[in-house]
């Protein structure tokens, strides 16, 4: 027996035959509709959004809400909404799995219609919503894929099209923070939902999921003084982390603060550091907010959470005067039980757009106002 008489050998003789031109005309136009990549991707062939290249795929029939999906994004103008996946999770410490939550999201979106009966909203028929797909990530590398999420966030922003960006892991954050912060003309406050601080400079020698608003606080127009951090708590902190949050003047709250002044003043207090001096305010909402009861598929689940109604009670709240983007981060569906950690980010995306909606600032407001509902009469 020798090497000629292989079937190996056979097979790498035919693939030289066999044609190229569809293969590489599929990667030319994928670029053109996907963007080129920053300038640290060294295969230029590599597009900033992913059109069913190699590194993962997209399926154009699961977009959030069935909305369309946006194949060129050279055409992406005049919407109001964009959806995208950073399905990063290079960044995460321990259990890896967030770069299906984009998808996770997506897939479970399908149970929604897009109608809220207590919001009083139709977000297809106050919003034109367009889903972006996915961000070409560099798996193995997290810098190039900040610079990659860095430079598509930044276009969208360009384009003036409110962002929703689907985790990944945390570490995204930072980026997301970074392509937003030469758009906005003054300071950008920082509404961050989490159990953990994600104040550290470095873990493990990198920039990982618990260090996004170290250096998203870095950035000039990004002051600590308008970050803050809402449900910080448990057994899973970095003290250097915490020394950062106090040094610089974050606001922490912890969820014994929620339960002793309530949700109505917590995001009250929320807003006003948000908002103080700042043209604009990012909603970061990391899903490990709420208890692990409720929402068990994410990386560092941390007992104690909020329950999913205060967080979305806080999250109508601290709506109110308006975001220029959000980002839902953390949902990772390897460990998750019946879809709920993903349908709870889907519902996280879709109030925080219902709310928006209602208060008149994103599209279009419903044509009604509805009457204000009548006190409780009490006897005493
Ligand atoms: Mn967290």
């Amino acid at each position: 027996m020798n090497r000629e008489q292989l079937d190996g050998t056979r097979m790498l003789e035919r693939e030289a035959d066999i044609p190229s031109k569809e293969r590489i005309e599929r990667r030319r136009q994928a670029l053109e509709w996907g963007l080129e990549s920053a300038y640290s991707i060294t295969d230029r062939t590599l597009p900033l959004f992913n059109r069913n290249g190699a590194a993962g795929k997209f399926s154009s029939s699961n977009t959030f809400l069935g909305v369309p999906f946006q194949r060129d994004m050279r055409s992406l103008d005049g919407q109001d909404v964009v959806f995208v996946g950073a399905p990063l999770d290079a960044g995460s410490t321990y259990r890896t799995g967030t770069r299906f939550g984009p998808d996770g999201i997506r897939a479970i979106s399908a149970l929604s219609l897009g109608y809220s009966f207590e919001l009083g909203v139709d977000l297809f028929e106050s919003l034109r919503m367009i889903d972006a797909g996915d961000i070409s990530v560099i798996p193995a590398n997290i810098e190039k894929t900040f610079d990659q999420i860095d430079k598509a966030v930044a276009f969208l922003h360009e384009r003036a099209v409110f962002p929703v960006v689907f985790g990944g892991d945390h570490s995204i954050g930072y980026p997301d923070i970074r392509g937003l912060a030469p758009y906005i003309d003054g300071n950008i406050g920082i509404i961050h939902f989490d159990r953990h601080p994600d104040m550290g400079e470095l873990s493990i020698d990198e920039r990982m999921h618990g260090t996004p608003f170290f250096h998203a606080t870095n950035i000039p127009n990004a002051p600590p003084q308008n970050l803050v951090q809402i449900g910080i708590g448990g057994w899973n902190m970095n003290r250097d982390g915490l020394k950062n949050s106090r040094e610089r003047g974050a606001t922490v709250i912890s969820m014994g603060d929620i339960d002793r002044w309530g949700l109505d003043r917590i995001a009250e207090m929320a807003l006003e550091i948000a908002w103080e001096n700042a043209k604009c305010v990012w909603l970061s909402f990391d899903i490990d907010v709420v208890d692990p009861a409720f929402a068990p598929g994410t990386g560092t689940p941390e007992p104690g959470g909020m329950l999913p109604r205060e967080a979305l009670r806080m999250l109508e709240l601290v709506t109110r005067e308006g975001l220029a983007g959000m980002e839902v981060v953390e949902v990772a569906p390897p460990y998750d039980v019946s879809d709920i950690t993903s349908l709870l980010g889907a519902r996280v995306v879709m109030d925080v757009l219902g709310n928006l909606v209602n208060n008149g600032k994103l599209g279009r407001k419903p044509p009604s106002e509805p009457e204000a509902i009548p006190e409780i009469e009490t006897e005493d």
